[in-house]
């Protein structure tokens, strides 16, 4: 008698106590009951989960991404990923590292001939900066003090160098700030662009621009996709309204040079084009705007994030926030009369246009010097400056593209599987046509 179901041989003799959530059938042989696991695995079968991990110090050699989980057949569009990443060193208020970086990709492995071949996907960009950094930031420890040490034991507040000291153990802050860095977002925003080919596929696109830099605000709550999509290319501030825009940079210039100051702001990623009903209302963990949060919330200096109008509407009574249901008979599907949810109800998608915010604190490094403690001698400071931006939410709301580009596409590929963007292709509109039968 055998209740197997796609079992790992592997598996045989696993505790189920321990595996319980890998047993999926038993299987009596010679009166003996056996249990056998079966890691319900995307590694042995089914899809592959749309997964990525970064690696890379901000003044090291190379900063990589491995990608895991892009179906077979995907076009990669090495110029896309590289104005991509363009994108993300744009915006008025960044630093002088920006005069030294132009990030290239250049893909390792998974793609052949400009498409994904279904295996894992290596990126890798090169730091310029490295050439100015090569005793500092050597692996091999050098026979010789460089001669410009640059060690760091003044920890900045609001910066992760004297928690992150403390926790990995490291009297040089170096070690922490260099991976605490924003740089990191670089490869984010390459795998963004990997998701965002795939999602293109399927009619999803992204966009995204800055609605309040330090405490100027748009005066609009809700900019339409047309125009904030018209921003894709902007190089200043990706800001719909020229008369905030203009004000927001005399605000930057005044933080920057005469104040010695940093600003925060905030960004809006809008997503267009979701099917309904991605991620779930079942469990915590499948609920969409969860996982867009919590993505957003891993940008640097991402302190809060905002779904729709999530933050006013605490203030107002339900009959002005949920937006109603309507149908469109001739297309057979239901809409909503206004988006305040922002695109996600009960966790789900809804269909409507997604519009997620982050809001960023100003930068931790700032050339006005906050009160600190020498690490070493317990002195105390003032706390150390690094060469900084004295804003980057414009860049933000590009790293925000892509990190919901990222949580878009895994939820895509938990849906609709397939080994191959054809076949999840064909799921898609083979769940699009069932909609219309709803
Ligand atoms: C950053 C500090 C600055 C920024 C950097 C993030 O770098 P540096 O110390 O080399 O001047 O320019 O951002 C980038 C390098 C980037 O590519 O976005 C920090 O401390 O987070």
């Amino acid at each position: 008698m055998s209740f197997l179901n796609g079992a790992d041989s592997n598996a045989f003799g696993r505790d189920p106590a321990i595996f319980p959530d890998l047993l999926i059938g038993v299987e009596v042989r010679n009166y003996t009951c056996i249990f056998v696991t079966a890691r319900k695995s995307w590694r042995q079968a089914g899809t592959m989960p749309f997964t990525f991990t970064t690696a890379g110090e901000s003044h090291g050699r190379a900063l990589v991404a491995t990608v895991e989980g892009l179906p077979a057949g995907v076009p990669i569009d090495l110029d896309y990923i590289n104005h991509e990443l363009w994108r993300r060193q744009q915006g008025y208020g960044r630093g002088g590292r920006m005069k030294i970086e132009t990030d290239r990709v250049q893909i390792l492995s998974g793609v052949r001939h400009g498409e994904s071949i279904g295996s894992p996907i290596a990126l890798m960009v090169e730091n310029r900066d490295f050439a100015n950094w090569l005793e500092v930031m050597a692996v091999e420890k050098p026979e010789v003090a460089p001669e410009r040490d640059r060690k760091v034991i003044r920890p900045r507040p609001g910066h992760a160098d004297l928690v992150g000291g403390q926790k990995y153990q490291r009297r040089d802050l170096r070690d922490i700030l260099e991976r605490a860095s924003a740089r990191e977002t670089t490869m984010r925003v390459a795998v963004g662009a990997l998701a965002k080919l795939l999602l293109r596929e399927c009619g999803i696109r992204f966009a995204s621009h800055v609605i309040q830099l330090g405490e100027i605000s748009l005066g609009e709550t809700s900019v339409p996709w047309e125009r904030v999509v018209e921003l894709y290319d902007d190089m200043v501030l990706r800001c719909a309204d020229e008369s905030a825009s203009a004000r927001m940079i005399e605000r930057i210039d005044r933080a920057g040079v005469e104040e010695g100051d940093t600003l925060g702001g905030i960004f809006e990623v809008i997503v267009k084009g979701c099917p309904p009903g991605l991620g779930s209302h079942t469990s915590w963990a499948a609920k969409l705007d969860g996982q867009l949060a919590q993505a957003i919330m891993s940008i640097h200096a991402v302190k809060a994030v905002e779904l729709g109008e999530g933050v006013a509407n605490a203030a107002k009574p339900g009959s002005q926030v949920h937006d109603e249901i309507g149908y469109h008979a001739d297309e057979h599907s239901f809409y909503r009369l206004s988006n305040r949810a922002g695109g996600l109800e009960g966790g789900m998608t809804n269909g409507e246009e997604i519009r997620v915010r982050g809001y960023l604190k100003p930068i931790a490094t700032l050339r006005k010097r906050l009160k600190s403690v020498n690490i070493e001698t317990k002195e105390p400071m003032e706390s150390d400056f690094e060469r900084s931006d004295v804003t980057a939410v414009p860049a933000a709301g590009v790293i925000g593209e892509a990190m919901s580009a990222i949580v878009i596409a895994r939820a895509m590929r938990e849906k609709f599987g397939g080994d191959s963007l054809i076949e999840m292709k064909r799921n898609l509109s083979g769940y699009l046509n069932q909609l219309k039968e709803y």
